[in-house]
């Protein structure tokens, strides 16, 4: 396993292409108002904000299908967050990306992905979301590519996702595990059960608790080399974040949510990190952010005592 980086780069993806529901491309700012780069700072990180990837907005394109919308984009600014997380893994540092709707993992986990294929590294990837994330242009209800991204990850969807930086799947089934998840679209369903796809629900965690849960997914994952931690704010609570992209009720509680990312930290094997679908307009006083913000300590290595 590798330890944690020292040196962390900021990376925002100001992506709402992936989403229906406006807001969540301003989810950068709003982490950064609530002071992710001083709490790092504040945990003994070197921190180096690389700004924001440029994303055309909605207003200057078209939707050309509706089953995948604004692929063309997504698939452009993918590749330049994949490469710049690449680049960021080969200084040795620990890319931290901002987003931005979850489509955002697409570029990541590629980025991320194609840095442990040269170094000859295997891959895991936490996936932490109220959602799944599995469906593909044929089983999509909205056409959203945010509901796309772990599928595309595993190789499964349109081509042009599938392949960035030209090669895929960016990871194996069985490297991968999700936990927080409580919705699940019809026909993804089926794909998930036919992957076996190591899946967490909300109901494992009422009947096992969130500690069982997360460790047993580290001890799963102990013979990989770097594990990647996507993270959705929507894995919480809407009473705890009440401003994400997709809210849905009976979510993580925030010391259930805060203890998850506790222990990744004790693990001291995440080597890269999304947080996605920060939404500031549904938000009050930007509390979502602040949550994030500290999320993200409590993940590198915060502790209350
Ligand atoms: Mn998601």
């Amino acid at each position: 396993m590798e330890p944690l980086k020292k040196y962390i780069d900021i990376i925002g993806f100001p992506m709402d292409l992936g989403a229906d529901r406006r807001g969540v491309d301003m989810g950068p700012s709003a982490i950064r108002i609530a002071g992710m780069m001083e709490e790092l700072e504040t945990l003994g990180y070197h921190v180096q904000d690389l700004g924001d990837i440029p994303i055309l907005s909605k207003e200057r394109q078209k939707i050309i299908n509706p089953k995948l919308k604004y692929l063309d984009e997504i698939v452009r600014t993918s590749c330049l967050l994949a490469e710049k997380v690449e680049q960021s893994l080969q200084q040795g540092r620990f890319p931290l990306c901002i987003g931005g709707d979850h489509s955002m993992a697409i570029g990541s986990i590629a980025g991320v992905s194609a840095f442990c294929r040269s170094v000859n590294r295997t891959l895991g990837v936490i996936w932490i979301d109220a959602h799944t994330d599995m469906n593909t242009e044929e089983t999509t209800p909205s056409g959203n590519i945010h509901g796309m991204a772990m599928a595309v990850s595993l190789g499964l969807g349109d081509k042009s996702l599938t392949h960035i930086l030209g090669f895929a799947p960016k990871v194996q089934p069985s490297c991968c595990a999700l936990i927080g998840i409580r919705k699940i679209d019809l026909l993804e369903k089926e794909i998930v059960k036919t992957l076996q796809l190591p899946v967490h629900t909300m109901s494992d965690i009422d009947r096992k608790g969130a500690h069982a849960a997360i460790q047993n997914i580290l001890q799963s994952l102990s013979h990989v080399d770097h594990i990647h931690v996507s993270f959705d704010l929507d894995s919480v609570d809407p009473s705890v974040a009440a401003g994400v992209g997709t809210p849905v009720a009976g979510g993580l509680t925030y010391r259930e949510v805060h203890l998850i990312m506790e222990t990744i930290a004790e693990c001291g094997c995440m080597a890269s990190l999304d947080i996605a679908e920060v939404n500031p307009i549904l938000d009050n006083r930007n509390i979502s952010a602040r949550l994030a913000t500290e999320l993200v300590a409590s993940s590198m290595g915060r502790r209350i005592l």
